[in-house]
C-alpha cells in the first residue's frame, strides 16, 4: 500500500522546523513525537471542473504547512499557531463538530482533518494531541493553504492513532472532510497534497482517484504571483453558487437528453458519460438545450417538474435562496476547460511547445473571466501585465475572485518577467512593498505529504 513516507526528522531540519519545535517545547514543555509536512499547490490548468467530475492538472509547491505533534493520554486537543495572528484552540477531541455555522476560524480546518479521521474510526475514541502549526502557503490566495491544513491535520491524527491509510484514501477522506466547512469543492487540492511527486505535475482524475505524472517540457518555468485581491472562500457564497449552477446544468442536460435516471445525475461528467458524446459535442448540446442567458429558479423548477423545495435539495445549503442561475455559460466553461486539460496533458507528453501550453492557459483565464465570472479586475490586470511582459500564457489559479495568477515562461526569461511584473503591476499599483519572493516566485513541482520522525 502506498502510504505517506516517514523520513528522518534529524536529516531534514531547517530553520523553520527548528522554530516550530522550539515553539512546541515552549507551549507544552516537551518535544513533539513527530512532524508532518504537506505542500500547497498551484493548478496549471483545469479550474472549477474537479467538482464536475473532470480531470485537473496541478503541481505541488515548495510552500507548505508543518504540524508538530505529540499524542497525549487525555482526550484534549490543543492547537497553537506559530503566527500569533491566529489564536490558539483547545477542546474535547472526541466531541468536535464543525459545521458551516462554526464561523470562519483557521482552527476549523485543523478540526476538519481530525474529525474526518475520527469518523473513519467509527466507534473508537481517538487520543488527545498537542499541536503546533506553521504555514508558508499564502492564505486566501488560491494556493490551497486550507486543504494543506486539513490534510496535515488528518495525517497527524491518523499517524498518532496508529492507522495506516493509503495516500488515495487520505486524499478522498480529506476532500470529504473539508466540506464540513461548507464549501462543496472537488478533490483536486487534497489529491495533489498526498499524491504529488517531486519534479512532476500531476494529471488527476476522480472516481477512481488516479494521478499520472506530467513532465512540464524542459526549458519552461512556472511563475506564481499574488494579485492582492483576496477572497475568503468560506466566508462567501460565490464558490457554492457556481457548484449550484453546474449541478442544475447537469440535471437539466440529463433530463433534456432523455436519460431516465436524470434525477440522480448532478455532475456534468456523468451526463457526458451517459449520453456518450465527445466534450466538443457536449458543448454544442449545451448551447442548444440551455439557450437562455439566465434561468430563474421558477424556470428551472418548471423544466425539471420539481417544486422549489425539491429543487433546493440539490443545491448547497447557502445557495438555496438563489433566484437566478447562469447555466449555459458555466457548463460551456466546464466542457471546454476539460478539453483544454487533456490537450495540455497531451502537449506535455509529446514535448509540445511552451506557446501551445501558454495558449491553453490564456484561453482558460478568458473563459473563467467571461463565462465562469470568477476573476477580479486586479487579477485580470496582473494576467494582462504578464502576457505583455513576455509570459507564454497566464491565468488565475485556484477558485479565483482574487488570489494568485500562474504564468508559464521560458526559463531564461523568467527573471525578466518577474522584474517586469514588479514594475508594471506591483509598483504601478503601489504594492511595491509586497514584491518579495513570498508573493511572486517561480517554483519547481514539489513533493507530497511526508511524516518527519
Ligand atoms: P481553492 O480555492 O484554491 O482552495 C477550490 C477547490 C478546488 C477546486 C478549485 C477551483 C476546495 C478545497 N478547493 O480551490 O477543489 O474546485 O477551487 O478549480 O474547495
Ligand atoms: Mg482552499
Amino acid at each position: 500500500m502506498d502510504t505517506p513516507a516517514v523520513i528522518s526528522l534529524a536529516d531534514n531540519k531547517d530553520a523553520q522546523l527548528d522554530k516550530l519545535i522550539d515553539k512546541f517545547e515552549k507551549c507544552y514543555g516537551s518535544q513533539p513525537s513527530f512532524v508532518v509536512r504537506v505542500p500547497g499547490r498551484v493548478n496549471l490548468i483545469g479550474e472549477h471542473i474537479d467538482y464536475c467530475g473532470y480531470s485537473v492538472l496541478p503541481m505541488a509547491l515548495e510552500q507548505h504547512i508543518l504540524i508538530a505533534a505529540k499524542p497525549t493520554e487525555d482526550a484534549i486537543i490543543k492547537i497553537v499557531n506559530a503566527d500569533p495572528k491566529y489564536p490558539p484552540f483547545e477542546g474535547d477531541i472526541n466531541n468536535l463538530r464543525i459545521t458551516s455555522d462554526s464561523g470562519v476560524y483557521w482552527h476549523n480546518y485543523v478540526l476538519c482533518g481530525i474529525q474526518g479521521i475520527s469518523e473513519s474510526m467509527k466507534a473508537k475514541r481517538i487520543c488527545g494531541m498537542h499541536l503546533t502549526v506553521y504555514g508558508s502557503v499564502l492564505p486566501n490566495a488560491g494556493l490551497s493553504s486550507s486543504s494543506a491544513l486539513v490534510c496535515a491535520a488528518a495525517l497527524v491524527t491518523s499517524y498518532a492513532n496508529g492507522l495506516s491509510l493509503s495516500k488515495q484514501d487520505l486524499a478522498s477522506l480529506c476532500a470529504r472532510s473539508e466540506r464540513y466547512i461548507g464549501t462543496e469543492g472537488g478533490g483536486m487540492d487534497q489529491a495533489i497534497a498526498f499524491l504529488a511527486r517531486f519534479g512532476c505535475a500531476k494529471h488527476i482524475s476522480f472516481k477512481p482517484l488516479q494521478a499520472t505524472d506530467v513532465k512540464i517540457p524542459a526549458g519552461l518555468a512556472v511563475l506564481v504571483a499574488h494579485s492582492f485581491a483576496e477572497l475568503n472562500k468560506a466566508a462567501s457564497d460565490q464558490f457554492n453558487q457556481r457548484v449550484a449552477e453546474c449541478r442544475l446544468a447537469a440535471i437539466i442536460l440529463a433530463k433534456k437528453s432523455g436519460l431516465s435516471n436524470w434525477r440522480e445525475i448532478t455532475v456534468l461528467a456523468d451526463v457526458q458519460k451517459q449520453v456518450g458524446l465527445s466534450l466538443s459535442d457536449m458543448g454544442v448540446r449545451c448551447k442548444e438545450i440551455l439557450s437562455k442567458d439566465v434561468y430563474t429558479k421558477e424556470e428551472a423548477c418548471e423544466i425539471l417538474e420539481l417544486d422549489s423545495n425539491l429543487l433546493e435539495q440539490y443545491l448547497p445549503e447557502n445557495t438555496r435562496s438563489t433566484e437566478l442561475f447562469k447555466l449555459r455559460q458555466r457548463a460551456t466553461h466546464v466542457f471546454e476547460e476539460a478539453l483544454r486539460v487533456s490537450q495540455f496533458q497531451e502537449f506535455c507528453k509529446i514535448g509540445g511547445s511552451g506557446r501551445e501550453l501558454g495558449h491553453l492557459m490564456n484561453l482558460s483565464h478568458d473563459s473563467l473571466r467571461d463565462l465562469f465570472e470568477c476573476s477580479h479586475p486586479q487579477l485580470d490586470e496582473l494576467v494582462s501585465c504578464a502576457r505583455k511582459s513576455g509570459a507564454l500564457g497566464a491565468r488565475l489559479t485556484g477558485a479565483g475572485w482574487g488570489g494568485c495568477m500562474v504564468a508559464l515562461a521560458l526559463e531564461e526569461q523568467a527573471d525578466a518577467l518577474m522584474s517586469s511584473l514588479k514594475e508594471t503591476y506591483y509598483r504601478a499599483n503601489s504594492l511595491g512593498v509586497k514584491e518579495n519572493d513570498k508573493f511572486i516566485f517561480h517554483s519547481q513541482p514539489g513533493g507530497g505529504a511526508v511524516i518527519l520522525q
